[in-house]
């Protein structure tokens, strides 16, 4: 059995905590950390409480480390898990900045990290991705996607629009394509800052258009398509049960991307604890690479949306 400690118990954290309290097959929930000891409490389920996630890291009583911290606080965090040997799975972003991410890179020697792209173990996208690789496409041309929330709190500021909610896509289309950004185009539409638009090249000449739209209203959603030149993928969306009334059909969106993911965290989750078990790595999952990839993108790309629109984007080192 697999001793999960998971530090932060906010809603990430909370869920998280929830899923290894009751559903997640060869592990439990050890300990919960929070600097609110109510809300660690009310999280662990039983389990030991810590009001400092580094306790939580040295606990015997813990075998591997979730983090779901605030993004400031993954660095040190991740750093500690890595030093103490244990297993970690770190919400994204892996850290606050690419030259923290690359700090975690340089120690992380044995594998132990993996980040919590959760779309990588959505049934969906593991789907377009095995059609792509069967050749059910043929060569891909275009990688179309949506990002809707249904809405924003008021402290989500500029920036974060990529570094917070694109980040996914800038993951997840590289894992579906293998391929590398090496320019992007970004057109911010209306005076809200809340819609973006990117088009991004790649390597491989995939072009990856990405629609970011923080206020949709309507609901949370995910909309992806590929185009290749020998046919197109379009993802299949969770369907939440379909209503019939007076004539019409509807079919109602989840509020947010729990909604939408919770069966990808749950996929994610196992198969981290079942590669923690077996002293290996879960397959398909983000590692300390990958995620000082997303955020050093991100950070160029966030450059580039200040000063003008358009640019270059280097390869992270
Ligand atoms: C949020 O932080 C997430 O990580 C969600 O997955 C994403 O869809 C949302 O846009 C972000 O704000």
């Amino acid at each position: 059995m697999l001793n999960v400690g998971v530090i932060g118990a906010g809603v990430m954290g909370g869920f998280h905590a929830r899923l290894f309290a009751t559903g997640i097959g060869g592990a439990r929930l050890a300990a919960v950390s929070d600097a609110d000891p109510a809300r660690a409490e009310a999280a662990a389920a039983g389990g030991e409480v810590f009001a400092d996630g580094l306790d939580l890291i040295a606990s015997d009583a813990v075998d591997a480390v979730l983090i779901a911290a605030p993004d400031a606080a993954h660095h040190d965090l991740v750093l500690a898990a890595i030093a103490a040997g244990k297993p970690v799975l770190c919400e994204k972003p892996l850290a606050a900045t690419a030259a923290e991410c690359r700090q975690i890179v340089a120690a992380d020697a044995r594998g132990l990290v993996t980040v919590g792209f959760m779309r990588r173990f959505d049934p969906a996208y593991r789907d377009m991705r095995a059609a792509l690789e069967a050749g059910q496409a043929g060569v891909p041309l275009l990688l179309d996607c949506a990002h809707r929330n249904q809405s924003v709190p008021p402290w989500f500021s500029g920036p974060m629009i990529v570094t917070n909610a694109m980040v996914h896509e800038i993951d997840i289309c590289r894992w579906i394509l293998g391929a590398e950004y090496i320019s992007v185009r970004i057109t911010q539409v209306g005076d809200a800052g809340d819609l973006l638009l990117a088009e991004l090249a790649t390597d491989r000449g995939t072009v990856v258009r990405i629609e970011v739209f923080m206020n949709a209203a309507y609901g949370y959603q995910i909309e992806t398509r590929l185009v290749g030149r020998g046919g197109t993928l379009v993802m299949a969306e969770p369907v939440l049960g379909r209503v019939r009334r007076a004539g019409v059909e509807s079919q109602p969106f989840p509020p947010d991307w729990i909604g939408r993911f919770a069966d990808s965290y749950r996929l994610q989750d196992q198969a981290w604890a079942d590669a923690a078990r077996a002293g290996t790595r879960a397959p398909g999952a983000a590692t300390a690479r990958d995620g000082l990839f997303a955020t050093d993108y991100c950070d160029q790309i966030v450059a580039i949306m200040t000063g003008g629109g358009a640019g270059v984007l280097q390869a992270p080192q």
